[in-house]
């Protein structure tokens, strides 16, 4: 593989103390190729690296200011430890022994999975961070980690593993070569076009398509920035998607549209023939709410031209049918001959020669299932959303401590207000943040986090991701504030100071205190265990690149071309072919197909779903994007629905459902159908400000107060965050 490393000037000067160096941006996973100009200990300001090997067109102001997160008067700036109702600075040292000395208590007395975890969505986009985070906890020997995957990506997971052996079996997008998009579940125009893979400036790139001829359908229950550049929206009902999808897959095989070498290759595509067939058209169209001549339109349309792909993405995955939403477009891909070919999905190896047989390796199946609801754990982890009642459930493995790192379970998550009753109930409760939000309320300790501009990562474990094959190492382009410790490092002397081994490696423990020692009588502090001992390892190890290539090039390579027929090669099934039918799927759907089509409860008429923003992400940058609008404490409604409501545009809401209630603001707007109402996602988490004591800041409302923490798809443990059954009332006539 030719291997082209790019050039780059380190350290151009800019003015006398100003200096400009490359990383990339770590908020969203766009990853772009930022220029950060600094000044001493003060981020000047953030530019897209407009030379970077990869990209850096998706750049937006959320990137543009990530100094204001850096520099905000409320981050956390040293470890600070609850003392009544006040919060006291503490050094690291101190820190560390209170809670080293606070867990070995709770596990001598309770047992390891008295200890758990949850990693969010910063978190989880950390190689570091989840590795030490992993780390910590296979040392003490807990099985109870929670991920934010859960609350978002865990069914394409699932899908993955079953359909082809891994559960990071990542396909790209062609789109150039591609003459039909169908987006489910997705508004690219706001999200960018990535949720697993990433197509840099994807979305820009398939209007330009449309342009010259291509066809893109989106598949939305309302109106969205993505939806209106269409050439067809597809209005479903929300949770639905799977029957749409099983309705396409009918009319293929019925017209003979499939491709039939692809489906011959592959396993089990005989058993979804005789699915579909046995489908009635009639019964999937009472499901989803699209028309029979829309779905044999649709399926047309996608099967019938040169190249085209399906993706689908957190629309789909977020309910209770997510994994069978997932699978199934999988399976269209699949049967129309969309799979490893050119204007289709493709997969290229990243970095390491066979990324997913090193993943499988590296990160061996949990037999344990849940306490709770007896759940699989999916990445190592189970849903959060039965964290809070394996936190309030009396028995055997009750968890009594929870360490909370890059995440906001309490907005994330679902039944807001039962998470926080239950972490008022935990022994420990350790949030590290680069704030003290929502989730960390109750938190008896809070520790500073690093910003990611202060800290050097890489996705070079995960980089099938990318579009191209692609590596870079990304640097820390400023010191940390105030000395604030890297999570890795917390998470290592927590183990250390537990005397639990680390990695769950034996005698590991003791080549780090020595590296520590070595490091210190030489000075080298390169020569103290740290991420990049790992990293190197699995690079040297398992990688088609060197180690050296990808740390001497700080704006990243690209280590080969785009390249179609290495999916197939790289599967990991037993028989190394494409499952099309796993059992626990087709089960699952035919336990749906017997259910009758689900209907409004009269207390409850509408289904609530959400849009994000381009200012936000999740529940942060509220407090630091200066180009951020309100949009937290709005409910979309149809004109129609409205009337019947007696609900006026901008008139005060209770939207409540059989979980809890929230209060709104009616938007009045065509942009939904009847029976669906919108209301964004991550708002109404407050900033506290342990520091100054100033009181808690808060915009818009948690809508995920709504959402039951039960009726959880039950191949990914994720709960209904899009479709809950929710009704409206004006606060007037409720008060009346
Ligand atoms: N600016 C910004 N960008 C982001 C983020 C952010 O918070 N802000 N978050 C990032 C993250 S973590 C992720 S995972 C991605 C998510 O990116 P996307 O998956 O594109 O997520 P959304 O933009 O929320 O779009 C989901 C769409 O699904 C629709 N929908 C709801 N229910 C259903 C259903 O049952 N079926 C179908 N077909 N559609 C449904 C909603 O109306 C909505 O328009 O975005 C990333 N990008
Ligand atoms: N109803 C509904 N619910 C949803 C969704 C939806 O579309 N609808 N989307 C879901 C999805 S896709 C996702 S990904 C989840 C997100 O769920 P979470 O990851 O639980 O929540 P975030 O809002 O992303 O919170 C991120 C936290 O990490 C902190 N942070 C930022 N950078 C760092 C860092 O470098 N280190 C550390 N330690 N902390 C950092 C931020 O200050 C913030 O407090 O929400 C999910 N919830
Ligand atoms: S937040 Fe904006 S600048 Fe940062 S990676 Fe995402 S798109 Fe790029
Ligand atoms: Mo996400």
């Amino acid at each position: 593989m030719a291997t082209k490393a790019m050039v780059e000037g380190p350290r151009s000067k800019v003015a006398q103390d100003q200096q400009t160096n490359k990383t990339y941006c770590r908020i969203c996973a766009v990853w772009c190729g930022i220029d950060v100009t600094t000044d001493g200990n003060k981020i000047i300001k953030v530019e897209p690296d407009k030379t970077s090997p990869r990209d850096w067109r998706e750049f937006c102001s959320k990137g543009g200011n990530a100094g204001n997160t850096r520099d905000h008067p409320k981050r956390l700036k040293t470890p600070m430890k609850r003392v009544g109702n006040k919060y006291v600075p503490a050094t690291y040292e101190e820190a560390i022994k209170d809670i080293a000395g606070r867990l070995t208590k709770i596990k001598e007395k309770h047992g390891p999975h008295a200890i758990a975890t949850y990693l969010g969505n910063p978190g989880g986009s950390s190689m570091t961070s989840s590795m030490f985070q992993n780390g910590f906890m296979a040392g003490v020997g807990s099985a109870n980690k929670y991920f934010v995957g859960s609350v978002d990506q865990n069914n394409f997971s699932v899908v993955a593993e079953e359909m082809y052996g891994c559960e990071l079996a990542i396909t790209n997008l062609d789109i150039e070569n591609s003459r039909c998009f169908l987006l489910i579940g997705m508004n690219p125009a706001v999200s960018k076009l990535g949720w697993q893979n990433f197509s840099v400036n994807g979305w820009k790139r398939v209007l330009e398509a449309q342009e010259k001829g291509a066809d893109l359908i989106v598949v939305d229950p309302r109106q969205t920035l993505s939806t209106k550049k269409a050439n067809t929206h597809v209005v479903i009902r929300p949770g639905e998607d799977w029957a749409f999808l099983l309705g396409m897959i009918k009319t293929i095989f019925a017209n003979g549209w499939q491709h039939q070498q692809d489906c011959d290759e592959a396993n089990g595509v005989e058993a979804i023939k005789a699915l579909a067939e046995a489908a009635s058209l009639d019964d999937l169209t009472a499901r989803c709410g699209v028309t029979i001549e829309q779905i044999v339109d649709v399926a047309g349309r996608f099967a019938t031209v040169e190249g085209s792909f399906c993706v689908s993405q957190t629309g789909v995955a977020h309910n209770r049918n997510g994994t069978l939403g997932e699978w199934l477009a999988n399976v269209l891909n699949l049967i129309c001959g969309r799979m490893d070919r050119k204007g289709g999905r493709y997969y290229q190896p990243g970095t390491l020669k066979n990324t997913m047989k090193t993943i499988n390796r590296m990160s061996p199946p949990v037999e344990r299932r849940s306490r709770i609801g007896g759940y699989k754990a999916v990445s190592g982890a189970y849903p959060l959303a039965t964290l809070a009642d394996e936190i309030a459930t009396i028995g055997q493995d009750q968890i009594k401590a929870l360490i909370i790192n890059g995440g906001n379970p309490v907005i994330s998550g679902p039944d807001g207000q039962q998470l926080d009753e239950a972490l008022q109930q935990l022994d420990l409760l350790v949030g590290i943040d680069l704030f003290q939000r929502e989730s960390h309320r109750h938190a008896h300790w809070l520790i500073p986090a690093t910003h990611f501009l202060e800290r050097e990562d890489t996705l070079a474990l995960y980089s099938v991701m990318y579009e191209i094959p692609f590596v870079q190492l990304g640097r820390s382009v400023i010191k940390p504030l105030n000395d604030i410790e890297p999570d890795w490092r917390f998470f290592l002397n927590l183990a250390l100071a537990m005397k639990v081994p680390f990695m769950g490696i034996r005698g590991l423990n003791t080549v780090i205190k020595v590296s520590r020692w070595v490091s210190r009588i030489t000075g080298n502090e390169t020569y103290a265990f740290n991420p990049r001992w790992i990293w190197a390892t699995i690079v040297t190890l398992f990688g088609r690149v060197k180690w050296s290539t990808i740390s001497n090039n700080p704006q990243g390579v690209v280590i080969g071309e785009k390249e179609y027929g290495h999916f197939r090669p790289s599967l990991q099934t037993p028989d190394g072919k494409i499952q099309a039918a796993p059992e626990e799927f087709v089960r699952l759907l035919n336990s749906r197909l017997q259910e009758a089509p689900t209907t409004a409860a009269p207390d409850y008429p509408f289904q609530l779903i959400n849009q994000r923003r381009k200012s936000m992400m999740n529940s942060w940058l509220v407090e630091s994007n200066y180009h951020r609008k309100d949009f937290g404490e709005f409910v979309d409604i149809n004109p129609e629905d409205a009337a019947r409501k007696q609900i006026e545009d901008g008139q005060k809401v209770v939207v409540s459902s059989a979980t809890n209630q929230v209060e709104a603001m009616a938007q009045v707007t065509d942009e939904v159908p009847t029976g669906i109402v919108s209301m964004d996602h991550g708002w109404g988490s407050r900033l506290f400000d342990p520091q100054g004591n100033e009181e808690p800041e808060v915009r818009g409302v948690n809508r995920n107060r709504l959402v039951a923490s039960d009726r959880l798809d039950e191949l990914s443990g994720c709960p209904n965050l899009n479709g809950t059954w929710v009704d409206l009332q004006p606060v007037a006539s409720q008060s009346a």
